[in-house]
């Protein structure tokens, strides 16, 4: 990469064309994520053609630039926009409003418009709440966070809010962090907030008596149990209230917990790639009595091993699938 490019000094007026939501920083001195003019319009509202006039007219924009000369936002740049998007709304002129925004500092920028982004957390289509959950968890920002899935949560049933907002939130996070353009702490945060809010959907929803029929949980040594919680609270939706164990259940917990009590349903979770020859099969070969058994994730074995005779398993390859196949009459392997 030569200099100029890696200096992203602003270049021209160039159309745009990219539509990339994130752009990674391509030098080592740039650490920061930037966005494109479509990404800052869905989080802000402000239309992509009124952010590029506001750049070309009055220098309100982004301070980066592609190689290709497409605009990036950092994250100040989105503060000095949104400083210039209220005063216009308030019916300041533009340029009287630009100047203002333009004199603010750093500090003044993040006082002026700190609350703002808690009152109104920037949603849009499915798109750009993702971005905005994306962008809350990168700004470590668990108001934010709680808000956006909150709202989502009130607009939409859970169903939907998992499969258009939260699961594509937590795939476009663990990509970013696979990447390396996201730490492992706005992960965790993204996920913690999130449980809190699926929790609050059980407690809400949560039916007088649970089913001790049915167990959810995640398989031996799996962290990952958002997609439980989803689960569990889509369940409650239901009027069923199940034992949720969460994540890392021991095979040996599980065992004795099946042996012991005989339920009729139990779902697993696995993110993380999982082996046939494991003792989960030998435990389910052992098993005499009537039991479905629901497996979600992507970490299960292709062939999976023989479970007992009265074991049906069965895949389920999303949260309706998954709540349908625990709420079927036993023994209806559908
Ligand atoms: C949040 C998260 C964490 C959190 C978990 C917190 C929690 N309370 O659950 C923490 C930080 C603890 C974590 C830890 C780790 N994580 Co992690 N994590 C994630 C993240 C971002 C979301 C997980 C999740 O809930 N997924 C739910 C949905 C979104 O998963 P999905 O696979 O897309 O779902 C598919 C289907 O299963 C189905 N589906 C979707 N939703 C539902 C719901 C139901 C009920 C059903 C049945 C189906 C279904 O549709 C999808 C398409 O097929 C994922 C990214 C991702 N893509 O999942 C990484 C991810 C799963 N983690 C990953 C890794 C590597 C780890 C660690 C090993 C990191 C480390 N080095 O320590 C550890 C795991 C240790 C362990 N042994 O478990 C990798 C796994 C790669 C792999 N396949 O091996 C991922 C994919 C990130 C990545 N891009 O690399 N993680």
């Amino acid at each position: 990469m030569d200099s100029e490019s890696g200096t992203r000094r602003a270049f021209g007026d160039p159309a745009e064309g990219s539509d990339d939501t994130l752009s990674e920083a391509s030098d080592t001195e740039r650490t920061t994520v930037e966005w494109a003019v479509g990404s800052v319009s869905e989080r802000l509202g402000v239309a992509p053609a009124t952010l590029r006039t506001w750049d070309r007219r009055y220098g309100i924009g982004p301070s980066q630039r592609t190689e290709g000369g497409h605009r990036r936002y950092t994250e100040e740049d989105i503060r000095r926009v949104r400083v210039m998007a209220r005063f216009t709304a308030r019916g300041v002129p533009a340029q009287s409003a630009a100047r203002v925004a333009l004199s603010m500092d750093s500090e003044r920028l993040m006082i002026e418009t700190g609350s703002e982004t808690e009152v109104s957390p920037p949603l849009g289509d499915d798109h750009g709440t993702v971005s905005a959950v994306v962008s809350a968890a990168l700004s470590l920002d668990p108001g934010a966070l709680s808000r956006i899935y909150q709202r989502t949560l009130r607009e939409r049933d859970l169903v939907s809010a998992w499969n258009d907002v939260f699961a594509p939130s937590l795939r476009s996070i663990g990509e970013q962090w696979g990447k390396g353009a996201l730490g492992v702490e706005s992960e965790h945060l993204a996920s913690e907030v999130l449980v809190t809010e699926l929790r609050a959907v059980i407690r809400g929803n949560r039916p007088r008596t649970v089913d001790p029929d049915v167990i959810l949980a995640s398989a031996d040594e799996e962290q990952h149990y958002l997609p439980l919680l989803a689960l569990e609270a889509e369940l409650a939706r239901h009027g069923l209230g199940a034992i949720c164990l969460g994540a890392r259940v021991p095979t040996t917990a599980l065992s004795d917990l099946l042996m012991s009590r005989h339920p009729s349903r139990l779902f697993l979770w696995a993110s993380i790639q999982r082996n046939a020859d494991e003792a989960l099969w030998t435990v389910l070969a052992g098993v005499h009595w009537p039991l479905t058994v629901v497996l979600g994730g992507p970490g299960w074995p292709e062939k999976l091993p023989a479970a007992g005779r009265s074991v049906t398993v069965t895949r389920a390859h999303d949260l309706a699938s998954a709540a349908h196949a625990v709420l079927a009459p036993v023994g209806d392997g559908s």
